[in-house]
């Protein structure tokens, strides 16, 4: 099975050095872009490869790419960044890129630079991630002292400026414009879009944001051609992609796996299976901001559009197992609360809609709930839904509640019951 992201990754969870991403055709993806590609054909390229954002939105990249002005007409400054802010709860794919291998990324980085146009690159990570912060802000160093970074490229005459830039640590920062917001040194609160950052992004100029996972497919779409890059898939959707899984399975991990990989075949053979006196009751498929799926759903291909038809998201492919010694009503409430702390405040719904919601819900497990309560919480659903406010934060906060509410309703209801607090089944 080829897995030409994570081919570079060791077991000991060293990094990966200049010499050996070499060794292995690191850098030719590049070399050949730059001897042999005009940007737009890089662009076509990359768009004729089906290629979607691994960040949670699964936007076509080549497409998002072909927004940004280009020609003689365009702004001469114009900016790549890479969102690497990962803190979506049970996401952790972009950090084993990150630590493993960072001059797959920089290679990313300067392929997608070029394809732009772009002179100047930042890298926006995640403050807790300190080791890959260390590591690549080495492999930035080597990249420049090797004319892979920095002026005249590989002797192009493509100059790429790649800086590296900590997060302060909220979970907005991820969200593109909030991202671009704090790079600036203002609040991260995000902007309304349109206008969308390709065109009016960083410092008002045309910018791309692109996911690490999505950065590191580039050398190889590039080196290897968009008809091997199909042929790595599964399903009608292409390429590779990093799942991850955790909860109560024997080894919880991420994993590079052919696109439209089954939750089933992640979950049994990947991560070994539930543990001993579990049994699996549901699956958030793609980080926390998702809509629970059933075991019924365990044989559906873990892609964008198989997954949005079985009525939830693919977002960043790292599933959260919920169990039958897990209280769902408790898991959604520890949810809540995270996007309930993590609301920057600027729009009402969210603001004030999160805090409410994890008040209904504290009051429900602690016996104060009443029977409206469900329906009201079926109403923030909707408040806070997509539509109504600036950015996917509250809209995704809602998809696990919703979707508790409608498979796991009896554990709601229970809780409505006299005495329901001290049943044995709520962990
Ligand atoms: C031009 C249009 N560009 C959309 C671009 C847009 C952006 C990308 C996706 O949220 C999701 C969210 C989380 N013209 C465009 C356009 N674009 N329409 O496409 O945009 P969008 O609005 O669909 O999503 P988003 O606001 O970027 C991302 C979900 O991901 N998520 C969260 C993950 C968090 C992490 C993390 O911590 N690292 O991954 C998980 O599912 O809920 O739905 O570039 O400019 N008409």
């Amino acid at each position: 099975m080829d897995k030409p992201l994570t081919r570079n990754i060791k077991p000991d969870g060293s990094a990966a050095s200049l010499a050996e991403y070499r060794a292995g055709g690191g850098y030719e993806g590049l070399k050949k872009v730059l001897a042999e590609f005009a940007p737009l054909e890089v662009q076509r390229q990359v768009k004729d490869s089906g290629l979607r954002g691994r960040g949670g939105a699964g936007f076509p990249t080549g497409m998002k790419w072909s927004f940004v002005p280009m020609g003689e007409d365009a702004p001469k400054t114009k900016y790549l960044v890479v969102n690497g802010d990962e803190m979506e709860p049970g996401a952790f794919k972009d950090r084993l890129l990150l630590e493993g291998d960072p001059h797959q990324l920089i290679e990313g980085v300067a392929i997608a630079s070029y394809a732009i146009q772009a002179n100047i690159a930042y890298v926006f990570l995640r403050g807790e991630y300190r080791l890959a912060a260390d590591r690549l802000r080495r492999a930035i160093a080597e990249a420049e002292e090797h004319q892979l970074l920095g002026e005249n490229i590989l002797g192009s005459g493509f100059n790429l400026d790649l800086r590296l830039h900590t997060s302060a640590g909220r979970y907005i920062c991820g969200e593109e414009t909030a991202l671009l917001n704090s790079l600036e040194g203002k609040r991260a609160n995000p902007r309304a879009k349109p206008p969308f950052p390709q065109v009016s992004g960083l410092f008002g100029k045309p910018t791309i944001v692109n996911n690490v996972e999505t950065l590191c497919n580039l050398p190889h779409i590039l080196r290897n051609g968009v008809e091997w890059y199909k042929g790595l898939s599964r399903t009608g959707e292409p390429g590779t992609k990093i799942y991850g899984v955790s909860g109560r399975v024997e080894r919880p991990g991420a994993w590079e796996l052919p696109m439209g990989t089954t939750a089933r075949e992640i979950i049994e053979e990947h991560a070994g299976g539930m543990r001993d006196g579990y049994r699996l009751k549901g699956y958030l498929p793609g980080g926390a901001s998702t809509d629970f799926l059933l075991p019924e759903h365990l044989d559906i291909p873990m892609d964008y559009g198989s997954i949005a038809k079985a009525g939830s998201r693919l977002g960043t492919g790292t599933l959260i197992l919920l169990d039958d010694r897990t209280c769902p009503v408790r898991m959604v409430l520890n949810l809540e609360q995270f996007f309930a702390q993590e609301s920057c405040g600027w729009c009402t719904p969210c603001r004030d809609g999160l805090p409410w919601t994890v008040s209904l819900l504290e009051g429900l497990i602690a016996g104060r709930g009443r029977p409206e309560d469900l329906e009201t919480l079926e109403r923030l659903c909707g408040l806070l839904g997509p539509g109504n406010t600036f950015c996917a934060l509250a809209p995704g906060a809602m998809e696990p509640l919703q979707s508790a509410l409608k498979h796991f309703r009896a554990d709601f209801e229970r809780y409505l019951q006299p005495h329901s607090i001290s049943g044995g089944v709520h962990a």
